[in-house]
């Protein structure tokens, strides 16, 4: 998904005409990557309908294109789905708190809920485990070892009712202190019975009346997720998810599908076998990484620096040409400016050997230099900005005063224009010269 989206993004980016259209190609182009991660269909078109509706009515800030705030809107799209930019309340809002763990075999309920233990036990919380799972052989001790490990509370029993034996272990670990207390549950039921379990996480969940009911589901389930959870949600409302195995190569698409279904949030991920490996979930990160981007913020800032980077070599280029005036430069000053450090610059620019000259010398100016120059040319007039030449002493005070900087500052700026009309000039001329000598210079 990684290479979909970002192309997808870059294509945008770096198209040019009706920006209509480009909407149309880059939620296409969307739409089919998301449906290749697994997330369910009506959800895609709801989501692209969203963000089509949004990039053709909102107007980017000054300094943002209409088409970079339109992966923007993507990227919020989607965060806001999985519940916005804040964390989840993973403090129980009373105690004891009770949590009953759902979810198909071997989704990873008995080892997230020693994962729960854990996490609550480090942050001051009396933590017990309650084992219900009387199918599977081992499932027993496995949920006793792992309580031992994160020192929690253990109840369980071999064999019984399900439901009772919940209903027990809830009472007793309360009484024995518990504040948190996690039910595990089965996951099969005798041969593959989805109903049949279905029908007692219906009646677990009447009988403990749990403060929460936690889907447990795998990163890589893909388009089932939707239809399985909705089914967990009608026997008994799920209030969270928590997706596991986020360390192995799934991107977790199918909790999307989960997530709307069934309005429940995502709390947690699981990111390991260990018991420590488990994460509060965060929107963002979440999102950057089915996006298949490690961090989308970051993706936005080579966004920009890949705009600024056009724009420099575009106005290089006018420079080249022999456009050198206050606008020209001013387009250069603001692009530097949305660069950053300068390093990155150059190694951004495809380096076409003439117009780099002109970048690299741009390049070497300083932030606070770039401030203030532009706040020079801001303030000189249309004819100045066309015909630099014509600024003399007294309008240099005038400039001077308006942009808040001094004399020697416009006299500064009037020089790299000189000097850069210079250059531009001396490379017009060595071209030319090369072009006479039957050498092509690009
Ligand atoms: N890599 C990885 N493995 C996990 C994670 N969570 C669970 N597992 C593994 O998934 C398998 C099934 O887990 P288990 O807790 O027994 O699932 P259950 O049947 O739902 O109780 C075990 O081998 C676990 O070690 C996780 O977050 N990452
Ligand atoms: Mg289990």
């Amino acid at each position: 998904m990684l290479e979909g989206v970002r192309k997808a993004v870059e294509r945008l980016l770096k198209g040019s005409g009706a920006y209509e259209k480009a909407v149309d190609q880059f939620v296409r182009d969307i739409q089919r990557e998301l449906l290749k991660a697994d997330v369910n269909v009506r959800l895609v078109f709801d989501l692209s309908r969203r963000v089509r509706e949004r990039a053709l009515r909102e107007e980017p800030p000054p300094g943002v294109s209409r088409r970079e705030w339109l992966v923007k809107i993507l990227y919020e799209e989607l965060v806001s789905l999985f519940g916005g930019e804040s964390e989840p309340e993973w403090r129980p809002r009373k105690t004891p708190w009770v949590m009953m763990l759902v979810g198909v075999q071997g989704s990873g309920k008995t080892t997230t809920a020693g994962k729960l233990a854990l996490y609550y036990g480090r942050r001051g919380y009396k933590v017990g485990l309650v084992s219900t799972d009387t199918y599977r052989p081992g499932a027993y001790d496995q949920l006793k070892r792992l309580a031992e490990q994160a020192g929690a509370m253990f109840y369980g029993e071999r064999s019984g009712d399900p439901v009772e034996i919940a209903y027990r272990g809830v009472k007793e670990l309360a009484s024995r202190g518990a504040e948190v207390i996690i039910v595990d549950t089965a996951g099969r039921h005798g041969e593959g019975e989805e109903e049949k379990l279905i029908e007692e996480m219906r009646l677990m969940a009447k009988r403990i009346k749990p403060d929460e009911v936690v889907l447990v589901m795998d990163a890589a389930m893909g388009q089932r997720a939707g239809k399985l959870a909705e089914r967990f949600h009608k026997a008994a409302p799920l209030t969270s998810i928590i997706v596991t195995k986020m360390d192995g190569t799934a991107r977790g698409g199918g909790a999307l599908s989960a997530v709307a279904a069934t309005g429940a949030r995502v709390k947690f991920i699981g990111t390991g076998e260990k018991l420590e490996e488990l994460e509060l979930f965060n929107p963002r990160r979440f999102v950057a990484r089915i996006m298949g981007m490690g961090d989308i913020e970051g993706l936005l800032d080579r966004v920009k620096t890949a705009m600024a980077a056009q724009d420099l070599e575009e106005a290089a280029d006018d420079i080249l040409k022999g456009r050198v005036n206050m606008r020209v430069i001013y387009r250069q000053l603001k692009a530097l400016r949305k660069l950053g450090p300068l390093s990155k610059v150059l190694q951004m620019l495809p380096l076409a050997p003439l117009p780099a000259k002109v970048t690299e010398e741009a390049a070497s100016l300083g932030e606070e230099k770039i401030r203030k120059w532009m706040a020079i040319i801001e303030s000189m007039t249309y004819e100045e900005l066309d015909n630099p030449e014509i600024i003399d002493r007294r309008r240099m005070r005038r400039i001077a005063l308006g942009s808040g900087t001094t004399v020697e500052d416009v006299k500064e700026l009037l020089a790299y224009y000189k000097a850069l009309k210079a250059m531009a000039k001396r490379m017009r001329r060595d071209r030319r010269l090369l072009r006479r000598l039957g050498i092509d210079a690009g």
